[in-house]
């Protein structure tokens, strides 16, 4: 008898991997702690009656396939006893590498991980045909999975490496690491291990040049590595004044001036030279990549200008939902004006200390404003004056409103998830842009 095969999570992987399983003949069953009504409905557009169990009704078998989605914690209750009588757990991308014959590329780090997957593919697709880009970006794998592919570009969150155990990958990129998702994983460091898991089984890699020794201890090889200081081989990526000019280089070659970029910002100048490295590990031309790269428009809600046509520069980084992208953002921002920051939402366990002790050190940013359940645990790192804090985000956009001055930076980088206000991170940004476009909140 086939050992049975169970879908854990019906959002989109789990909804992506009953249609996999289906187009296979192979029966399945589907568990969700609170299936949506949306997800309900698309099952009923499938099957005549389709059963959802609540995970801890799962039969389990041992020798048993659980699917888990990413966003189930294996440390669920049901899943830890199903692991311990022998289930084998598994997702959708270890079905998905089963399944393909395409070449793979995995791109993984705490930030620009979107954008890098979304340019490395943008940059192939100049080159290539045949090219298909999804996973965590938003679209699962299983979804893009055809057999005229030759090259996949998948974003990977930490979640997804969790279960996949050596998972064949042309090319593996870890971007850069800082804490995150402190709500699911019991240590930062616990968190850092399921990011190294991408290198298990990957011909080459592109890695942060700080995070090489991490890499390799992991298993890395063929390590191509970029950073923001000189190149210290021919191979390395990194940044270097030429002429007076800030320039993307290769070893001793000068590749591009960062200014005939669309986005500015140092993590930004990090995302186009390992998107630069991992097309050299696919054989691209680089004279070729480096002349598209400058067309590359950035991502909505992450780091994006709004014109309001008032003389201030206001930017929609509702992407920014961990202490690190924040940081980096306001890094990017600080020199272009007087700085208005509006941070909060859900904290997913964040520790802000750090980034609280880095905002008050600078001179450049005249208010921050707090909005959202994680506000009082951001108010105990800053002083008493330095900050004002609302319960709702569009009444702390009213305030921006008022406070805001030509030549202002006004900087939506929250720090924090969106999911106490907001469904994701694009509605809040939506919200935001729509609040500034209609005016007044
Ligand atoms: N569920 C349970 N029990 C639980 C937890 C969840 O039954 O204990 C159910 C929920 O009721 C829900 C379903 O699981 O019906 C949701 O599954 P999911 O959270 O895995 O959501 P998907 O729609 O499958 O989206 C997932 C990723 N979500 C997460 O990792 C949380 C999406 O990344 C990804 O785009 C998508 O797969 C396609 O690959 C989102 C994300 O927030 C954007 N990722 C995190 C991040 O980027 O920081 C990692």
């Amino acid at each position: 008898m086939a050992p049975t095969t169970v879908i854990l999570g019906l959002g989109k992987t789990g909804l992506s991997a009953a249609h996999y399983l289906s187009a296979k003949g192979v029966p399945f069953i589907m568990a969700d702690d609170g299936p949506t009504e949306d997800a309900l409905r698309r099952l009923r557009q499938w099957y005549k009656d389709p059963v959802v169990l609540p995970l801890y009704q799962i039969p389990i078998q041992p020798g048993a396939i659980w699917i888990v989605s990413p966003g189930v914690s294996l440390a669920h209750p049901a899943i830890a006893k199903a692991r311990a009588r022998g289930v084998k757990l598994t997702n959708d991308l270890m079905l998905f590498a089963e399944e393909t014959d395409g070449a793979v590329v995995g791109v993984t780090g705490t930030n620009g991980k979107t954008t890098v997957t979304s340019m490395a593919g943008y940059l192939a697709q100049r080159q290539l045909s045949n090219i298909a880009i999804g996973g965590n970006i938003g679209t699962p794998c299983l979804d893009i999975l055809d057999p005229a592919t030759r090259l996949y570009l998948l974003e990977l969150s930490s979640y997804q490496l969790e279960l996949a155990d050596g998972l064949p990958l042309r090319v593996a990129a870890l971007l850069n690491l800082s804490p995150d998702h402190l709500d699911r994983y019991v240590s930062t460091e616990a968190y850092y291990e399921a990011k190294g898991r991408i290198f298990q089984a990957a011909d080459a890699c592109v890695v942060a040049k700080k995070l090489q020794a991490f890499a390799e201890s992991h298993g890395a090889k063929s390590v191509t590595v970029f950073s923001d200081s000189k190149p210290e081989s021919p191979e390395e990526f990194g940044l270097q004044y030429s002429k007076g000019e800030l320039c993307l280089v290769r070893g001793d070659e000068v590749l591009l001036e960062v200014r005939a970029l669309s986005s500015q910002g140092k993590s930004y100048y990090l995302n186009v030279l390992a998107a630069l490295a991992i097309g050299v590990c696919l054989d691209l031309d680089l004279a070729q990549m480096v002349d598209d790269v400058k067309n590359f428009k950035g991502l909505p809600h992450r780091c994006q200008r709004i014109d309001r046509g008032d003389q201030v520069i206001w930017i929609n980084d509702s992407k920014a939902t961990n202490t690190g992208a924040t940081r980096a953002a306001v890094e990017g921002f600080l020199a272009q004006g007087p700085m208005i920051l509006l941070l909060g939402g859900l904290s997913k366990g964040a520790d802000f200390e750090v980034l609280c002790d880095y905002l008050t050190g600078i001179k450049g940013i005249k208010a921050i404003l707090l909005y959202g359940e994680a506000r009082a645990e951001i108010e105990r790192h800053l002083a008493p004056a330095s900050f004002e804090s609302f319960e709702k985000f569009d009444r702390m956009i009213e305030r921006a409103l008022k406070l805001v001055e030509p030549g202002d930076v006004v900087l939506l980088s929250p720090a924090c998830a969106s999911q106490d206000q907001f469904s994701d991170y694009e509605a809040r940004g939506r919200h935001f842009e729509s609040l500034l476009t209609r005016g007044a909140a």
